[in-house]
């Protein structure tokens, strides 16, 4: 009887990462061990992957809609409820990881490595290197899922090791990462394609503040350009929700991923916004240095103005 194949999966709503590191650590299982590993997917691919896996002509893994009676490993999450269906009744293998870990469990003893790294592909990539040869088109997906998780090395989950195993990777490829970094994290905003009032709701948070109600939308992206030359038509948007909706304040935050700052459109009273930051609202604008998180940054010093 030929052996059963294990799959090598990621959570739900797939992002480059989970892609990437099933297809790498399928990869280098099936370099090192005597079994026969199949990556595969638990859903469609965000644009961004779409990108990354044409760019460096790699095939999408299978699509699997249950995990019920396979033989599997996780890569890229640890939690059941981010799993494919029919988990409970997976057959676990392993597990490889860089989130918290919450509850697994299984009924024999697997390999289970997890570290408090930017990506898993930084993990994958590593195993790879220490193996010996890694092909360019590996190199090319593993390096867009470090760069893309990591946000380029600045989100606060980066660490060292993501960078020293990118740098390698860049370096096989001659890829510069900072433009390369750019170019990809574009590819999944897609804010060209998006009307002004998506752009304000697309990301939105409601408060209440002392009665008050106070909305914020946020638009993170590498490229804040492409919304700020739209700043009249979101404006107008933004002056219709206002009225319709009867906040007292509305901001949208359209933050620069990669200078980490934002500049923030302001509608309602403009005043509370104004003694919160310090800063003057010009033309129903205002730039904010070094904000980028609305939750922590913004929303504190609003709340202040209104209690
Ligand atoms: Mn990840």
């Amino acid at each position: 009887m030929p052996k059963q194949r294990t799959y090598i999966i990621g959570h739900k709503k797939p992002d480059t990462d989970t892609i990437s590191s099933a297809i790498g650590y399928a990869k280098y299982k099936n370099k090192t061990q005597n079994e026969k590993y199949v990556p595969a997917r638990a859903g469609e691919l965000n644009p961004e992957t779409q990108y990354v896996l044409k760019k460096f002509n790699v095939q999408k893994p299978n699509l699997l809609k249950s995990l019920k009676d396979k033989k599997v490993i996780l890569v890229d999450h640890n939690e059941f409820s981010q799993s494919v269906d029919g988990i409970e009744q997976a057959k676990l293998e392993g597990v490889l990881d860089h989130h918290r870990i919450s509850k697994p469990e299984s009924q024999k003893p697997i390999y289970f490595h997890t570290e408090p790294v930017g990506s898993t592909s930084t993990m994958v990539a590593e195993k790879l290197l220490r193996y010996g040869e890694l092909e360019k088109s590996l190199a090319g997906i593993l390096l867009s899922a470090i760069l893309s998780d990591t946000v380029v090395h600045r989100s606060p989950t980066n660490t060292k090791k993501d960078e020293e195993i990118a740098n390698k990777l860049a370096e096989m490829l001659d890829i510069n990462i900072e433009e390369y970094g750019r170019e990809m994290l574009e590819k999944k905003s897609k804010i060209g394609e998006k009307t002004p009032r998506e752009i304000v709701l697309g990301d939105f948070k409601e408060y209440e503040m002392a009665n008050r109600s106070v909305s914020i939308g946020q638009v993170e992206t590498v490229s804040p350009q492409q919304v700020l030359e739209k700043k009249e038509k979101i404006l107008d948007e933004m002056n219709d929700i206002i009225k319709e909706r009867k906040y007292d304040l509305l901001l949208l935050l359209v933050t620069d991923l990669l200078e980490e700052d934002s500049e923030a459109f302001v509608v309602g009273e403009t005043k509370r916004f104004e003694e919160a930051f310090g800063e003057r609202v010009e033309q129903d604008s205002a730039f904010l240095e070094g904000v980028l998180s609305r939750k922590k940054q913004v929303v504190p010093k609003i709340r202040k103005q209104f209690n």
